[in-house]
This record gives structure tokens, C-alpha cells and sequence, in this order.
């Protein structure tokens, strides 16, 4: 006589459910995309957004997991991950493309912007469009870009004048353009990642960095470079990358679905900045921070020194002449 031993029939149905499982993790993808700020910064949540528009669209199929906090690295670490295939996503500041991908440097050039407006009709545009498209030649998928509002100068002092500038050692972001920005302004640049500047400031290794007011405010800054005067030198955008390597084993389908919760990530990271720039700053107010105004900035006198900033970096006639198409754009 044979019973069937109930064991048995528990282990077939655990295999069972255990190749069911197998089988749609197989299918299924989370895409690992690295970013430098923490969860509730808006360029982490736009991410965050998109990944719920992905698995809607897939069915529950893909989505993505961000390490922030610079978990994975720095951003040129993070995107030298991505080139290779180790990773398949990151957020990162454009100017971390600027020595990989010429189109990005465009809206880095100092005062190229009138103002948010201008920037957001080109970047958001046809301008925005072709830089993306850049991308693709030096091995990624340019995904979207995002606004970063306007970067000035923070230090123990004020900056006014280029005079104040003279001999400062201030950060920047490790890029070419970034040095002879502040170069021509009379500082002196150390290129550094993002997440040593704090404890550079503090040792006095720095005197000064330059950022937005949601970065000043997330990352400390404030602590030891307490003044921030509104230079407003430049608005480089930030940048949704995909690794070409993973791209190119994905399905079409797969790749619009990507395509589409990127782009539509931009209006929704567009809101949550606007409120974040304005609370940041009434953040470091409140944490002590000492504002100088824009219209106590010589912004001429800035702006002139700069102008042999773009000729040094827009070099061909197609840089060129998509410097004019921004600074046409009505
Ligand atoms: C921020 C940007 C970051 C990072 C940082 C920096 O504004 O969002 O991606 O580039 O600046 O200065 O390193």
C-alpha cells in the first residue's frame, strides 16, 4: 500500500512555487541607479517617481533601486560604473559629463542663461533635445535633464567684487570648465567630489565652494562657509544617464517604457524644486547664513571676464552654433 507522505506533497508544491518565483525574477529588472544626495532631495524623488511609472508600465516588471548618499561613489566613479555596464543608471550634476560629452558643457558656460525661464524653454527644448542625443556617441542614453537653479559662491566672507575672489581656494566640481570659470574670476580652483567639500571647508583646506541653496543646505556647508553671496554664475542642469551597454540588451518596448517615465519625471522633479530652493534658503537663515543679495553682485564685471570662457570651451562650429541657438531662444 502506498500513502502518500504529506511531506512529499509539501515539497513538490514549495519547488513549485519556488520555480514560479525563479521564473519572474528572471524576467523582471531593477535597474541600480547611484546617486549623490540623500532620499527626499528632489533629483532622488524624481527617480524615485519614475521607477513607479516604469513598473506600471511593465506590469510590475522593472524598476529601479537608487544608492544615494554618494553610496556607490563619487560622480565620475559612478559614471565610470555606468560606461562599463556595472551599473545601469545614474544622476549626476552635467558637469560630470563635460570632459566626456562636448554638448554638455553648452549650458555650463558662465551667464549663458537670462534666467529660468530661458533656460527651461531651451533645456526643457529642442537645445535640451540635442544634448542629449550627444550622449549616445560616448557609450550612454541620455535620459532627461533637470534644473539645478543657479550656482554662486559661498565663503567665510562676502564676494561682491572680483577683487573679493583674488586668491580664494574654493572647490569646484571636477571639470575643466569649472576651473577656468573660476579662474578667470581671480580664485584659485581645487576640483574635489561632493562629498569631502564639507569636511574641506571645515579643516580649512577650502575657503569657499560654490552650489545651489538645496546642496548648501543639505550637505552643511553653511557651518563653515557661512556668507553665500548670489553670484549666479551658472545653471548647469543635472543629467538622467543609462548605461548604452545594458540599453542595448533591453527590448524596444522596454527602452520607450525607460524613455517615457523619464521624461515624465521632469514636470514632478519641477515642482518639488521650486518649494526646495525656497525652504533651503530659509533654511540656512535660519541656521545662520549670511545672504548677499544679487543686486549687490558687480554681475557686470563678472560677466566680462567670462566671455573668454566660451570661446575657450565652445571650440567647433556646431558648439558654436549651439551656443547661438540658446542665446536666440526668445
Ligand atoms: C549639486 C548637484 C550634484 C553635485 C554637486 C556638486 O548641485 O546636484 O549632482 O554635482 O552639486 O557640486 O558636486
Amino acid at each position: 500500500m502506498t500513502t502518500r507522505s504529506p511531506s512529499r506533497t509539501l515539497l513538490r508544491a514549495a519547488i513549485a512555487a519556488a520555480l514560479v518565483v525563479a521564473a519572474s525574477a528572471a524576467d523582471a529588472r531593477t535597474f541600480r541607479s547611484a546617486e549623490v544626495h540623500a532620499k527626499d532631495f528632489p533629483t532622488n524623488r524624481a527617480v524615485m517617481f519614475m521607477s513607479d511609472e516604469l513598473s506600471k508600465a511593465t506590469g510590475g516588471k522593472d524598476s529601479i533601486k537608487i544608492f544615494g548618499d554618494s553610496a556607490l561613489g563619487s560622480e565620475k566613479d559612478t559614471v565610470e560604473q555606468v560606461k562599463i555596464g556595472a551599473l545601469d543608471m545614474v544622476r549626476v550634476s552635467s558637469a560630470s559629463f563635460h570632459g566626456i560629452v562636448p554638448e554638455s558643457v553648452i549650458p555650463s558656460l558662465p551667464f549663458l542663461f537670462r534666467d529660468i525661464e530661458h533656460f527651461r524653454k531651451t533645456m526643457y527644448g529642442p537645445q535640451g533635445e540635442k544634448i542629449l542625443a550627444a550622449f549616445d556617441k560616448a557609450g550612454f542614453v541620455g535620459l532627461a535633464l533637470y534644473e539645478s537653479g543657479a550656482r554662486s559662491v559661498y565663503a567665510k566672507k562676502p564676494v561682491r567684487t572680483l577683487a573679493d575672489m583674488k586668491g580664494l581656494k574654493i572647490r569646484v566640481q571636477p571639470s575643466d570648465l569649472m576651473v577656468g570659470l573660476v579662474s578667470a574670476m581671480g580664485a584659485s580652483p581645487t576640483p574635489m567630489p561632493f562629498a569631502e567639500v564639507y569636511t574641506g571647508l571645515k579643516t580649512g583646506l577650502l575657503d569657499a565652494a560654490e552650489n545651489n541653496y538645496p546642496s548648501y543646505d543639505e550637505a552643511k556647508h553653511f557651518e563653515s562657509a557661512p556668507v553665500f553671496s548670489e553670484t549666479m554664475h551658472v545653471m548647469t542642469p543635472e543629467v538622467l544617464v543609462f548605461s548604452k551597454k545594458v540599453w542595448d540588451t533591453l527590448s524596444k518596448d522596454e527602452q520607450a517604457a525607460i524613455r517615457k517615465a523619464a521624461r515624465d519625471s521632469v514636470p514632478y522633479y519641477v515642482k518639488l524644486w521650486e518649494p526646495k530652493e525656497k525652504d533651503a534658503k530659509a533654511a540656512v537663515i535660519k541656521g545662520g547664513a549670511k545672504i548677499v543679495p544679487a543686486s549687490e553682485i558687480d554681475r557686470k564685471a563678472f560677466v566680462e571676464v567670462e566671455r573668454p570662457v566660451w570661446d575657450k570651451f565652445a571650440t567647433t562650429p556646431e558648439l558654436k552654433a549651439l551656443v547661438q541657438e540658446i542665446v536666440n531662444a526668445k
